[in-house]
Formats: C-alpha cells, structure tokens, sequence
C-alpha cells in the first residue's frame, strides 16, 4: 500500500477516494479537506475568531487542531454536563489539549453555574438525557459566543454524523430538520453562527488524524450514548458504506447540492423532543423575544433552557445509573 502522493509506505487507506496515504499526507489530506470546506460553505475567513466546542473527544480535538493550522485565532469551550466520571475524563483531555499547547479553553460547569446537571434534569423533566444535554450545550455555546464576540462556534460534527442525522430525518420526513441541516447555519435572531467544518471527513479519519498528530483524546462514549437512534443509522449506513464505498458522502452531499433549498422554506427554530441532541435551537422565531431570564431570543416567557433550569435546580442529583435506559 503506497501513499498516493508521496508513493512512500501508507499508514491509512480511504476508499471511498480510492486512496492511500502516508501520515505526512494523510495530515495534509485532512487539513486540505477543512480548507476547502470553509471556503466552499463560507464558514470562516481569515482573521475571524472562533470559538471551538470541545468535549474532549477525537472530533472535536480534531478540528481545533486543524484550524490552529489553518492560522486560525481558536478558543476551545468545554461544558461540564455532570456526566459522571466520564465527564470528568473528557475535562482533563480538553484541558491538556490547551495547556500543551498554550490555548485558551473556556470552562462552563452546568452544575455549578445553574445548579442543575444532565441526568438530572432529564429526570425530572421526563426528557430523553440526549434532549436535555443538547438543549443545554447549545444554550452555552450560544451564550459563550455571543459574550465573547466570536465569529462562529465550530463543533466537530463529521461525514458519519451529519449521514447519520440525515437519515433519521428522512425516514421521518422530518421536513423542518431537513431545511437547517446545513453545514453552517448563519448569525441571526440572537443566535451566532455556527459552522461545521468537518462535514467532508468521516470518523475514522478524525479518529486517524488525532492518532498520527499525536492528540490524546478520549476513546470512550458518552455513558448515555447507549440506545441513541443515531448510532443505529450510524451502523445502518455503516453497512451500505462497507459494500459500496462513497455512499456517505454522495447521500450527505448529494442532499445539500439537490435537496435542501426544497425544505428550507419549512425550517423554523422548533425540534421535537428525541430529535434535539444534533440539531438547532429550540424556540420557534414565529414570536421572537427576549428570555425574561437570560435575554436568549425565545418565543416565550422564558427560553426552553430556563425553563429546563426552573423545573430542576434545586432538585437533589439523580445519578446518571436511573437515566441511562431512557434514550
Ligand atoms: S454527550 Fe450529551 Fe452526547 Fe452524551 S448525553 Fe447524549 S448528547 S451522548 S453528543
Ligand atoms: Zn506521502
Ligand atoms: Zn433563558
């Protein structure tokens, strides 16, 4: 097995380019790819400052470190979820990530700062624990971009996610989710930009990429990842890919170059319950308004978050071991 630029040994193939690479240029493949996908969607130019969403995991490790050597001003954000030890192991990963490399990493604790934690409110709010933490990321990764002055939040969503997104939102026919599954989603109504830059590489490939950049992220899944729809579309398409190499990104690209101004009409800021983890916020811009709690744009009262805080704060801690079975 060549590298298929260097034709020096190969340490990874990717078949669906029908390619092999050296580490040297599996790194640059990488880091070209992001490139490119910046470009092509507009995410960020040069000079902006963005804010990367970090849980210490090989994605968006990953993608930090790659924008670092685009030249890009980036600052990690990691939320403490109150996911157990897990948690706390994804902290130390995110947190040696920018020591090593003199990085500012932005620190929000959700049990410290609002006195609620995600089993808990998933408890007592009767949420599947995916729903309560995603509608808790996004609040701080809102509020940390806009108090920051940011020019886009990143996440680490890649190739295998966005697939994986895509078809649970077309088996459903979920038309709304289908208009804003975008690779950026622009500044608007209150909410910053938000981008996703790893879109063109899969999940093994970030996973590669942190190993062969010597990044120490953490293998392990999330405790209440266990029965998440998600990770069956993942191994559905899993399959599809094993024997027909491509089929990811022809479905994932294909959608965005056909298919989604067909829905973008239908989008609003709404979501069911199950479907909140990956996708936008949670307020329906019909009646836009300001949260009486924490001015987050809402359509209501309070914002979907403050309410979530309201019904649990002050609650005793639900361990993670009672929510597990509800995803
Ligand atoms: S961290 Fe949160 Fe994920 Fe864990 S509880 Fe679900 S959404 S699986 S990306
Ligand atoms: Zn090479
Ligand atoms: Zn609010």
């Amino acid at each position: 097995m060549k590298c298929r630029v260097c034709r020096g040994p190969a340490v990874i193939d990717i078949r669906r380019h029908n390619a092999n690479f050296c580490q040297e240029h599996f790194l640059r493949y990488c880091r070209t790819q992001v490139e490119k996908t910046l470009k092509e969607f507009s995410m960020v130019k040069p000079g902006d400052r963005v804010l990367v969403a970090v849980s210490g995991g090989k994605d968006s490790l990953a993608v930090w470190d790659i924008l670092l050597h685009l030249g890009y001003e980036a600052t990690g954000l990691y939320v403490g979820l109150g996911l157990g030890e897990y948690y706390d192991v994804s902290g130390r990963h995110a947190r040696r990530f920018a020591e090593e490399r003199g990085l500012e990493l932005i620190e929000v604790d959700i049990r410290g700062t609002y006195d609620i934690d995600v089993p808990t409110a998933a408890s007592v709010t009767g949420r599947a624990p995916c729903s309560a933490c995603g509608l808790s990321k996004r609040h701080v990764f809102d509020q940390a971009t806009l108090a920051g002055d940011f020019d886009a939040l990143v996440t680490g969503h890649n190739l295998d996610d966005e697939a994986a997104v895509l078809f649970g939102n077309v088996l459903h026919w979920q038309s709304d989710y289908l208009g804003r599954q975008q690779p950026v989603l622009p500044a608007g109504h209150g909410f910053p930009k938000k981008v996703k830059p790893l879109v063109r590489l899969g999940e093994r490939e970030t996973a590669a990429y942190c190993v062969l950049a010597g990044i120490d992220y953490l293998v392990e899944e999330c405790p209440m990842a266990k029965g998440n729809k998600h990770l069956h579309y993942k191994a559905a398409l899993n399959l599809i890919e094993s024997e027909s190499p491509g089929s990811k990104q022809a479905f994932y690209f294909g959608f965005l170059r056909n298919a989604v101004d067909l829905f973008s009409e239908q989008r609003t800021y709404s979501e069911p319950e199950e479907q909140r983890e990956r996708t936008e916020p949670d307020d329906d811009v019909g009646m836009l308004r300001a949260c009486e709690e924490c001015g987050a744009t809402t359509n209501s009262e309070l914002c979907a978050f403050c309410r979530l805080v309201r019904s649990t704060a002050g609650t005793k801690p639900v361990p993670i071991a009672m929510t597990r079975k509800r995803n």
